[in-house]
């Protein structure tokens, strides 16, 4: 009998293991296809959604004291791990070189649209910048320079961190400190707790944009698995707990139903009501960021807030 073999995509795979396991799950790393960023670029225009602008304040009026509080003498390298358009990453390299800074800026994304976005973008604000994009993966990069001994910036942020489980985040942060050497820093992105209200309406917006960015996953499956859901068959369901910090966001079932992939060569089923868990949006405490800095290998030098203290970019140290 002949057997076929069919390579399938990490997605293809993903959905696979997801949609089959008792708890249904997709991770929020499939929200960025092409569609899903634009969505995504909407939701940080929207007013409800504070950490970018929170970001942006802490970059635009506190670059010249993150600079300081570095305490870099000569030379050294900005490594920036996904770094998007670099509409923040600019202004902080901006009041960096007006304070005369020396530092060569290695931005690092997947996607090479991304990197040639960002190099117009940059250059064009920040004339004369050194600057050395790469695509591609964050621990080859992180492996190259580890021979060197200038020192590092890393960079992570726009508060991805709160994406991942405590597990997740310590295997992520303990790969970025085998990485460093002795005095490298790591400027984070965190988003802190807050008024329960406020973060609330920042992941279960009034507009229904973040219900859209969900619902792309359903949309994306059909697309690249050729399935067929209906997507009004399905609601979006958002909520934050104060108690642990954690938004966790989820699609709903709408009914008893099912979908075929054509790609997966599977059908699927779901309950009315059931959930497929989408997105941990953690949201830190200043101790549950000591704890965390501590445990991966690191130091806390200083916190960056914007005015309200919605959010910080945290300077750690190995
Ligand atoms: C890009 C991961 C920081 O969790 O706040 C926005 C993504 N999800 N609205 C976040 C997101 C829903 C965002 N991060």
């Amino acid at each position: 009998m002949a057997t076929t073999t069919t390579i399938q995509s990490a997605f293809a795979q993903d959905v696979r293991k997801g949609f089959t396991a008792k708890n249904k799950h997709l991770s929020s790393k499939y929200f960025y296809d092409d569609a899903g960023s634009r969505i995504f670029m909407e939701i940080m225009k929207m007013p409800e959604y504070y950490p970018t602008a929170c970001e942006f304040e802490i970059m635009l009026q506190q670059s010249a004291q993150i600079l300081k509080q570095l305490q870099f003498t000569g030379q050294f390298n900005i490594v920036e791990f996904g770094s998007g358009d670099g509409a923040k990453t600019k202004h902080l390299l901006n009041a960096f070189t007006k304070a005369g800074a020396q530092f060569t800026y290695i931005p690092i994304d997947i996607s090479q649209e991304a990197i040639d976005a960002l190099q117009d973008n940059i250059t064009a604000f920040v004339p004369g910048v050194d600057m050395q994009p790469r695509t591609g993966d964050y621990f080859d990069v992180l492996e190259e320079l580890s021979g060197s001994a200038i020192p590092n910036l890393f960079l992570f942020m726009g508060g991805n961190i709160g994406n991942y489980s405590h597990d997740d985040a310590m295997a992520l942060l303990l790969k970025f400190n085998a990485g460093m050497k002795p005095g490298d820093k790591l400027l984070m992105g965190i988003d802190l707790q807050k008024n329960p209200r406020i973060v609330q309406l920042a992941y279960d917006d009034p507009h229904g944009i973040t219900k859209a960015f969900n619902m792309n996953l359903l949309q994306r499956i059909n697309n690249e698995l050729e399935a067929d859901i209906s997507l009004d068959q399905f609601d979006f369901y958002s909520n934050y707990n104060p108690k642990n910090g954690e938004v966790n966001s989820f699609l709903v079932s709408l009914k008893k139903q099912h979908f075929h992939s054509t790609v997966l060569n599977e059908t699927f089923f779901f309950e009315k009501d059931e959930l497929v868990w989408t997105e941990l949006s953690k949201k830190y405490s200043f101790t549950g960021i000591e704890s965390l800095a501590k445990e991966a290998g690191f130091k806390v030098n200083h916190n960056f807030m914007d005015c309200k203290h919605y959010f910080t970019d945290s300077l750690w140290e190995k």
